[in-house]
């Protein structure tokens, strides 16, 4: 019979025990026969069963129709939201104890190595969209805690553009792609997300997050993430405290450029689900440090905002993010479907020493995501798939339901009882039984919005005023483009009014961009959003001016700017190269942790004016500037890249995104065909090309070490002011 023997799966080193009861489905079909889905080993997975060789194929092919049914069905209901995701296993490593504010073990105990799944995530595109539409990111996080699973389900920004849940499915419906034609998709730059916003005051802060840098990450690795609502900790004694919730990325937070943005959605919809796959693949593993902002409950009120109110952030110059553990993503899922497509996160999955404040979108939040996965993962067994489950052991009397996978012994499905000793039995707090804060509430029952959430305007304002002048620049050219993009101008003319409550000069250079006059003042009436009894007077946004004046925290331009890991460089490439040069900036750069790739007109070898041969990794057809963070032409290589409309093209692409570009002092002919030559025409020795990121060099050793720092600055946006180049 068979001499096909099954081989032993090589052992997966991070398997540890903790993690074992995720993977206890995990099938491997190396070395083993192919059978159906009940087990009978199939011996023609070529043909369907015929009357004849050339006649009717029978009803009575089983296999074929187990095989068609079940890609029939292989399909399942996208998320409504962030379905568009890319997940990674990882695990958490608490610093210091926190029980002085918190008795959730996993915040307690220094020992522990939490698992975690992480799904990064667009939020209105659909599943296959692509990664770089200008969105918000879903960066939802599962904690396999010894206490149960704690689901922190955030986002890469610290605020939300609704302050109640009743609005949020009106604002997904407004963003989605328009109902009549479907369009357009993974894309807020449209008549209905607009005319939303344009009469919901409440979104304005959260607008200024979506329409500057944040919304376009470089890599999901490098972005912060935000627990957004004020949660609360509660310690030992049942001493209670606000918290918000913050990652902060040890690789910096960086951006691309809009225009590089839309070119990546073209040459690869999937870079960051790429870039996040291929560090963790390369050992490169993304990090995150655990951030907590603490507020004592006496201090509930201390703000010139509501604590419970998620458009408003809590400025870090007045409560600072204590960094308490760290996050690392080190392995990929083996099966995208079975992790992370089904994976189900909710906001209401918290351990003991964690609870939830009155925010009411996040009271909302609590209803919905159980709901969502009942739909989307086909019924209330949804907690047994894998990825899903806790890693202590499940007991309760829920039983039965669709796809149902626990084999409950015994005739108790019920208590109290005395039949089954009255097992499961219910655990006392000191046995981690957990109970909810006891917040005393003493209310009338009412359908209302609290005074202390309508002021709108003045985090909107602190947010643009903390932003540097290209970051600031880059909003309004991302406003200009959304706005820009819509059929009805009366949308447009109402933007501006709502602009203008948040900066006048920025409303002043939107409207000069859409070519409308300002609006006399801002746009009334302002607010739509008022119950059908409510008097407009009453729903007037409060004027408060933020005593803060700017917040560093939220300017992109002061993260961390001293490491190049990760970070994919180009070399472009021909025969002729000068073999030492590329030897001589390739170690350096590979030895900083950077990635480095060989382009060169056709894919094979590049020959080195000594013989040497290096293997292409692209050729340009395949590879493009705005998938690299920087661009060398290596030594040499220029006389024949210079007849390469492809590769100037390419270095001019990479100084219109302004970045890193390293050239060879025998480049000067290529360089002279390139936008560079304008920059190199004022003064070719001007030290100053160095601040913009441009290395003209002859000694190999020095380029390098230009070029490291460069790179680490990421962007020289001061380049923008040349708008002429148009790559
Ligand atoms: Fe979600 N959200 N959301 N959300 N959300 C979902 O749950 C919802 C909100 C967030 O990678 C859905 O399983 C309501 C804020 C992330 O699987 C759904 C409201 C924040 C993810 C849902 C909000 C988020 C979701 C869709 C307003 C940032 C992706 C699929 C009351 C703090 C999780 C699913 C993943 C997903 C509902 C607002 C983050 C429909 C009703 C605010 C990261 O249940």
């Amino acid at each position: 019979m068979a001499k096909h023997k099954s081989l032993k799966k090589k052992g997966n080193p991070l398997d540890n025990e903790k993690t074992k009861n995720l993977h206890s489905h995990t099938v491997d079909a190396t070395g083993e026969f192919m059978t159906t889905d009940h087990g009978l080993r199939i011996n023609n997975d070529q043909n369907s069963l015929k009357a004849g060789e050339r006649g009717a194929t029978l009803l009575e092919d089983f296999i074929l129709r187990e095989k068609i049914t079940h890609f029939d069905h292989e399909r399942i209901p996208e998320r409504i939201v962030h379905a568009r995701g890319s997940g990674a296993h990882g695990v958490f490593k608490l610093y210091e104890s926190q029980s002085a504010f918190t008795k959730a073990h996993f915040l307690n105990d220094t020992n522990t190595e939490t698992p975690v799944f992480v799904r990064f995530s667009t939020v209105a595109g659909s599943k296959g969209s692509t990664d770089l539409a200008r969105d918000v990111r879903g960066f939802a996080v599962k904690f396999y805690t010894q206490e149960g699973n704690f689901d922190l389900v955030g986002n890469n920004m610290p605020v939300f553009f609704i302050q109640d849940a009743m609005k949020f499915p009106d604002l997904i419906h407004a963003v989605k792609p328009e109902p009549d034609h479907e369009m357009p998709q993974a894309a807020s730059a449209h008549d209905t997300f607009w005319d939303f916003i344009s009469v919901m005051p409440e979104s304005a802060h959260m607008i200024m997050w979506a329409m500057s840098d944040r919304a376009i990450p470089r890599s999901l690795r490098m972005m912060e993430g935000f627990g957004v609502h004020t949660f609360r900790l509660i310690n030992e004694k049942g001493e209670g405290c606000f918290v918000k919730f913050h990652w902060k990325p040890l690789l910096g937070l960086h951006s691309v450029a809009w225009d590089e943005a839309q070119n990546i959605s073209g040459k690869d919809p999937d870079f960051h689900r790429r870039d996040l796959w291929e560090a963790i693949d390369s050992g490169a593993f993304p990090e995150w440090e655990l951030g907590l902002q603490i507020v004592p409950e006496a201090d509930e009120f201390r703000f010139e905002f509501d604590l419970l109110d998620p458009t408003k952030l809590i400025p870090e110059e007045l409560v600072p993010v204590q960094r308490i553990g760290k996050m690392t993503l080190n392995r990929n899922p083996e099966n995208f479907f079975a992790e992370t497509e089904q994976v189900a996160f909710h906001v209401g999955h918290i351990v003991p020493g964690i609870d939830f404040s009155n925010d009411p979108l996040l009271q909302g939040r609590l209803f919905s995501y159980t709901d969502t996965q009942l739909i989307r993962l086909g019924g209330p067994n949804f907690h047994e798939i894998p990825i899903n489950r806790p890693v202590v052991p499940v007991h309760n009397n829920q039983r039965d339901g669709f796809m149902r996978q626990t084999i409950n012994r015994g005739k108790t499905s019920y208590g109290p009882n005395i039949l089954g000793n009255n097992d499961p039995q219910q655990a006392k707090v000191a046995e981690g039984g957990f109970t909810s804060y006891q917040e005393r509430i003493d209310a009338k029952k009412v359908r209302a919005r609290s005074k202390s959430f309508f002021d709108h305007f003045s985090q909107a304002t602190l947010f643009f005023n903390s932003q540097s002048e290209p970051e600031k620049n880059h909003i309004k050219d991302a406003l200009s483009f959304e706005l820009g993009k819509l059929k009805t101008v009366a949308i447009r003319e109402r933007m501006l009014g709502i602009l203008m409550m948040i900066d006048q000069k920025l409303a002043e250079d939107v409207a000069l961009a859409l070519g409308l006059p300002m609006p006399k003042k801002p746009q009334e009436p302002i607010n739509y959003s008022i119950p059908a009894d409510g008097n407009q007077a009453d729903f007037e946004p409060i004027v408060v001016k933020s005593s803060l004046k700017e917040s560093a925290a939220l300017s992109m331009l002061n993260t961390v700017k001293n490491t190049i890991k990760t970070r994919k460089i180009a070399f472009l490439a021909a025969d002729g190269l000068d073999a030492g040069a590329l030897d001589t900036v390739k170690k350096a750069l590979l030895a900083e942790g950077a990635v480095v790739e060989i382009i060169a007109p056709k894919l094979g070898a590049v020959k080195a004016q000594d013989g040497t041969e290096f293997p292409v990794d692209q050729s340009f057809l395949t590879a493009a500037s705005v998938l690299y963070d920087a661009v060398y032409v290596v030594g040499g290589a220029a006389e024949i890249l210079k007849g390469e409309a492809n590769a100037l093209h390419f270095v001019n692409e990479a100084f219109k995104h302004c970045k890193a570009i390293a050239l060879d002092k025998q480049s000067i002919k290529f360089i002279e065909l390139t936008y560079l030559s304008e920059r190199l025409a004022k003064d070719p020795s001007d030290k100053s090309m160095l601040d913009e990121g441009i290395i003209v060099e002859a000694d190999q050793v020095l380029l390098a070490k230009q070029f490291i720092k460069a790179i680490a600055q990421h962007r020289f946006w001061e380049r923008e002011k040349m708008r002429k180049v148009p790559a």
